[in-house]
């Protein structure tokens, strides 16, 4: 029972002349205590790390190797106590509750003494009855927790038999058993987060008294579950209880900004679907980022004029094509049709974005929301190792027209399947989806991160003799519980649901939900990464029906390291505390590797201007992977380009893995932590334009003598609308402005889909253009198209080897447009590669390109700040400029 108190005393008036109250238990008094000399007073909702990090009892948990050196703090049992009064009227209801909407994790609550009630999942929420008898004018509040290690490795025990992986890599500096507990599997550690295993109480917290005579009447969930064709209906699922014994009641129905109502008499029964039509004359669709607007209504609910209920709801359909190609191509499609439209999935895998939940921010979630929606994404991951999102967040991605793909929380391990863990299970199911259903954005839902493929290729060397039944676990815990569980709720046909990601979407099914090989690139969705090629290369990457998981690292920059350390000699490339940041066993070697095979390695002597430059290479790093990446998907997005030989093509979506940072720390993010845009950000706002010139070289890198080696120019476009525009190319060489080469073509799309522009022979070109036996050249290319432009370019040769030359960088201009904005002019003297552009200090935002390639001598770049600039005066002092030229000086 969750009752709203402004409906909840409003209905009560109109039903019996008694009301509700409410005493929030919230605030902060508490007091908390591990019994081992750590106490403080603090605020609720908190956690221990917080809550003694306000009262200065510990230093900032993000600094140093405090992660580590804090730990002891979770090994111990907390005791959080609050007093409260209470006044006779409240005394006097019959029927007490007390609500927790989210408690982290295992707890055991008293008041006065008396048993309220115990916890042990952070998913979901709670409410326990509280006997009248245990309260009083005076009382005490105390929850008392268990360590979530410890019960951990308690529940591990008491299990009896091994469940894989014990403990996380070495490198994670990790706590054993998560697959234990209900709690977000990361906050164990991860190959990008930190352990801190939070202990608290982490949401909303009251008192609510009632008069058990009172009817109570509450929403529960609504669903748009199906569109009716053929009767043009929307069929719309709403779930209400009531309190009380059977009754009946006129309900009216009304969808705010249109004619549409609906009254109806319902018999009540504790609980009740029912489902209610709503023509679709009435209303508009909601469509995602890029696609049309994102139209909400709001659906109200009252009974007598009294108000029970809203949720803000939007109109989209939603399927998953999974169908073969016909004769000669093997396989199934993989992609989803929002309103009858096919779309490219852009987009990236979201996590955590702190481990402290608390002190995240709604405008922190909204800004990293708003730089996924300006980079063009149209879905985002939630990966099923981190948490549900609170409801702000849904709210935010509903209003963006960010669909998300939704894991439920289970990652990267195998689970136990006792009774109270399934039944555990199956109530958090329930309660989530129940809370998240009505909202438009959610197009999917997922099993898992990666345990169908943890099976199948046997991740943690199950035994032979007891493979059977860890496939039987695996199908009772994702089929018969959680896909069972959603069924019940989430009905019709509007939300897929697939057992795991990656999976072979229909193909698992038909192998019993465990595929042989569930990273099939013919079927479903694949995961891939592949550390030990050359991660620029295209050919590194297998052509998939939907890529929903890959990527590299990078580092943060270094305004983002300031806040981690005070000690200078922990910023080198490879300092133990660097080392100590790093999660994933061998990265910093493997992205060393790489930048070294590619790029220009710093000579200068001063450390910290060392270190800056090896953050920059690494970012460019970062970036050109991802446009390799997303440049394979892209141009075998349309049907037209599968393969016949290998039926490989037609990959519909790309979710690179991971656009959030959870703390400061060597990872795959394109957004840092503090929010600041790492240079593949940029480029991923690039590469993820609607409209897109791909521009190939074929062998990659082909030497200039090769003469069967080609240049294949393309257009890839999303839009249904038609594209007329001109793709102008020209080579140059890196000393000069003037073009060495250039020729242009004539594009006419009338459809998305991929079109070849030009295919021409790369030595001729080489030769035309003077580029020399070792090519020194560089092609850049401008599509220009209905007014506005896009550019590429493409490398004939590894960046390390070209011969860079000053380009004289200067920023000019810094010119104000408004409170948050300012346009900064770049001059340059000849071309230059990677141009970074940051900004140090207080303002934080993003510019309207980075990392870019000057192949003019002036552009102006437009910074958007994310609150208003108070000192313009300042910015000239807190710009910094950089090109890959700056690298090759001492
Ligand atoms: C995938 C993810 C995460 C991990 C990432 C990088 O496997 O699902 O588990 O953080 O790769 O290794």
């Amino acid at each position: 029972m969750m009752f709203h108190s402004i409906v909840l005393v409003l209905l009560l008036h109109f039903i019996s002349s008694s009301s509700s109250v409410r005493v929030p238990l919230t605030g902060n008094d508490w007091s908390i205590d591990d019994n081992a000399n750590h106490t403080a007073q603090g605020q609720v909702p908190g956690t221990i790390h917080t809550i003694l990090l306000a009262a200065k009892k510990i230093p900032d948990p993000y600094m140093d190797f405090n992660d580590v050196d804090l730990r002891f703090l979770i090994h111990n049992k907390w005791v959080f106590t609050k007093k409260f009064n209470l006044s006779a009227d409240f005394l006097a209801f019959n029927d007490t509750y007390l609500h927790l909407q989210q408690i982290d994790t295992v707890a055991n609550i008293t008041i006065n003494g008396c048993p309220i009630g115990r916890t042990n999942n952070m998913f979901l929420a709670y409410v326990f009855t509280v006997p009248n008898t245990c309260l009083k004018p005076e009382n005490v509040i105390q929850v008392d927790f268990h360590s979530p290690v410890v019960y951990a490795l308690e529940q591990s025990i008491i299990y009896n038999r091994t469940v894989p992986p014990s403990c996380p890599a070495e490198a994670q500096l990790g706590e054993c058993h998560v697959q234990f507990i209900r709690k977000e599997p990361c906050s164990f550690s991860w190959d990008w987060g930190p352990a801190f295993a939070p202990i608290g109480i982490t949401g909303d917290i009251y008192l609510e008294a009632i008069n058990a005579s009172d009817i109570i009447i509450e929403l529960e969930s609504v669903n748009i579950a199906s569109f009716d064709v053929a009767n043009k209906n929307w069929l719309v699922d709403v779930m209400l209880s009531s309190n009380n014994a059977p009754f009946s009641s006129t309900l009216k129905f009304v969808l705010e900004n249109t004619t549409w109502t609906y009254e109806v008499v319902v018999p009540f029964n504790r609980s009740v679907t029912l489902q209610i039509k709503i023509p679709d004359a009435q209303v508009a669709r909601w469509w995602p980022n890029g696609y049309g607007d994102q139209v909400l209504y709001r659906l109200s609910i009252s009974n007598k004029g009294t108000m029970i209920d809203s949720r803000l709801i939007g109109f989209r359909t939603v399927e998953l094509v999974q169908h073969e190609y016909g004769p000669g191509i093997n396989g199934t499609s993989f992609y989803f049709v929002i309103n009858s439209k096919p779309i490219f999935i852009k987009g990236s895998n979201w996590i955590p974005s702190d481990a402290f939940q608390e002190r995240v921010s709604d405008e922190k979630l909204e800004r990293l929301l708003q730089s996924a929606q300006l980079a063009h994404m149209n879905m985002l991951r939630i990966w099923g190792g981190g948490i549900y999102e609170r409801d702000s967040f849904y709210e935010m991605t509903d209003r963006l027209g960010i669909m998300l793909w939704h894991d439920f929380m289970f990652a990267c391990s195998l689970y136990p399947v006792d009774d109270a863990f399934l039944s555990n299970v199956h109530d958090e199911v329930i309660y989530q989806v129940k809370r998240l259903q009505s909202h438009p954005s959610i197009v999917i839902w997922a099993g898992n991160n990666e345990n169908e493929a943890a099976v199948a290729q046997n991740w943690y060397q199950v035994p032979a003799d007891q493979m059977n039944r860890t496939k039987d676990e695996y199908r009772k815990l994702y089929i018969d519980t959680v896909m069972v569980a959603l069924l019940e709720v989430d009905k019709g046909t509007n939300r897929p649901f697939v057992s795991s990601s990656p999976s072979n979407g229909l193909g698992s099914i038909r192998e019993n939900y465990i595929a042989t090989n569930p990273q099939d690139p013919l079927q479903g969705d694949v995961h891939f990464y592949g550390y030990q090629d050359d991660s620029w290369n295209p050919n590194t990457y297998p052509i998939t029906r939907f890529l929903s998981e890959t990527g590299i690292q990078s580092l943060p920059s270094l305004d983002t390291w300031f806040q981690t350390t005070n000690n200078l000699s922990d910023l080198t490339f490879n300092s133990s505390f660097i080392l100590h940041r790093e999660h994933s066993k061998n990265q910093i070697e493997a992205m060393m590797t790489h930048i070294e095979s590619n790029l220009p390695l710093p000579v200068t002597n001063d450390s910290l201007k060392h270190f800056g430059q090896m953050i920059y290479l690494s970012q460019i790093h970062q970036a050109m992977t991802l446009k390799s990446i997303s440049d394979v998907c892209r141009l075998h997005s349309s049907v037209d380009m599968i393969d016949p030989k290998t039926s490989e093509g037609n990959t519909m979506g790309l979710m690179y893995w991971q656009i959030n940072d959870i703390w400061q720390a060597p990872t795959w993010a394109t957004i840092e932590y503090g929010l600041k845009w790492k240079m593949g950000h940029y480029f991923v706002k690039h590469m993820y334009v609607p409209v897109y010139p791909i521009a190939t070289l074929t062998p990659y890198l082909a030497n200039v003598t090769d003469e069967s080696a080609r240049i294949s120019l393309y257009i890839v476009n999303e839009l249904s609308t038609n594209v007329r525009g001109t793709l102008v190319c020209s080579v140059y060489g890196l000393d000069s402005f003037l073009p060495r080469l250039s020729f242009g073509n004539d594009v006419a799309m009338n459809s998305s889909g991929t079109q070849r522009v030009a295919d021409l022979p790369y030595a001729l070109i080489s030769r035309r253009a003077n580029c020399g036996d070792d090519s020194q050249c560089i092609m850049h290319c401008r599509f220009n198209y209905n007014e506005q432009y896009v550019r590429q370019v493409l490398f004939f040769n590894r960046p390390k080897n070209y011969q860079l030359s000053d380009p004289n960088l200067k920023l000019q201009a810094i010119k104000p447009i408004s409170p948050t904005d300012f346009d900064i002019t770049i001059t340059a003297d000849r071309p230059a590669l990677f141009v970074w552009i940051d900004i140090v200090g207080n303002v934080t935002g993003y510019f309207s390109h980075n990392g870019l390639m000057m192949f003019e001598p002036s552009v102006t770049i437009r910074f958007h700040a994310w609150s208003n600039i108070t000192d313009f005066s300042r910015i000239n002092f807190d710009l910094r400029h950089l090109s890959l030229f700056d690298v090759t000086l001492p």
